[in-house]
Formats: structure tokens, sequence, C-alpha cells
């Protein structure tokens, strides 16, 4: 546990030196968006994201002008069987993080508006009550 925190501080302050994806007390690691299959139009967008605020934080949606609709789903485990449901908010304790990945929690991205290509760069939005947008650059790519 000490040895995961301190390589957590660490890591922060690593970051904190050559990100500018850090606003305020709030991380955003590494986003991507999956490049979709053949023609499909829909895909996932993924990323780490740390509060490292003394209060927890609440992510009211995640926006990009590449998808019409965009929500943020949670998995569960259903008789064996995973299944997505969508949820309202994501809530993150204060100094936590949460992973949004293929295989848990993840923003789904729903009738995509255009063909997206490996590297190129997204803009997305995130909304977060009582703060201000974070706007990060999500990377295509394939897994
Ligand atoms: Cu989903």
């Amino acid at each position: 546990m000490i040895k995961k925190i301190l390589a957590t501080i660490l890591f922060i302050c690593f970051f904190s030196l050559n990100s500018n994806a850090e606003i305020d007390k709030i991380e955003i690691k590494d986003p991507w968006i999956r490049k979709p299959l053949g023609s499909s139009k829909i895909s996932g967008a993924y990323m780490e994201i740390v509060n490292n605020n003394n209060f927890p934080i609440e992510i009211i949606s995640f926006t990009t002008d590449i998808a019409e609709i965009s929500e943020i789903h949670d998995m569960t485990h259903d008789n064996g069987i995973m299944r997505m449901r969508r949820v309202d908010s994501l809530i993150i304790e204060k100094n936590n993080n949460v992973i949004l990945s293929p295989q848990g929690k993840h923003i789904m991205l729903i009738n995509l508006t255009t063909k997206l290509s490996n590297k190129e760069k997204i803009p997305m939005k995130i909304l977060i009550k009582n703060h201000p947008p974070i706007k990060i650059q999500a990377l295509v790519k394939t897994n």
C-alpha cells in the first residue's frame, strides 16, 4: 500500500513537470478512443482520471463532436454475463482515481459522425460538477 502511494506520488511529481493536462488537482492520463471496426458507428473512450483533491468530484459527462451520443457506462456481472449499463455520473472519491477501460467503466460513443484514423487526436471535454470543464485530446488507436 505505502509502496503504491509512494509510486503514485512520484508519478504525479513527474507528471506535473511534463503535462499540461493537469488542471488544478485533477489529472487525466492517457486518454484514447478505440478505432471502430469496419463501418461500425460505435466506439469507446478510455482514460485514467486522478482526483488529488481532498473532496470527491462528480463527472457529469464527457462530450465530443465526433459522436451524437456520449454515455458513461459501467459493467455489471449478471449470472456470469458481463453487461453494460448507463450511469448518470461518475464519482471519484478524494485522493483517488478511476480507470476507464475496455474491461470496466467506459465512455460509450454512439452514432459516430466521422471516420476515425489511427493516431488522430480527438478533442473531448469533461464536465465536472462545480468545476470548470477540462479539455483533453484523446488518441485514436486500435487497443
Ligand atoms: Cu458501453
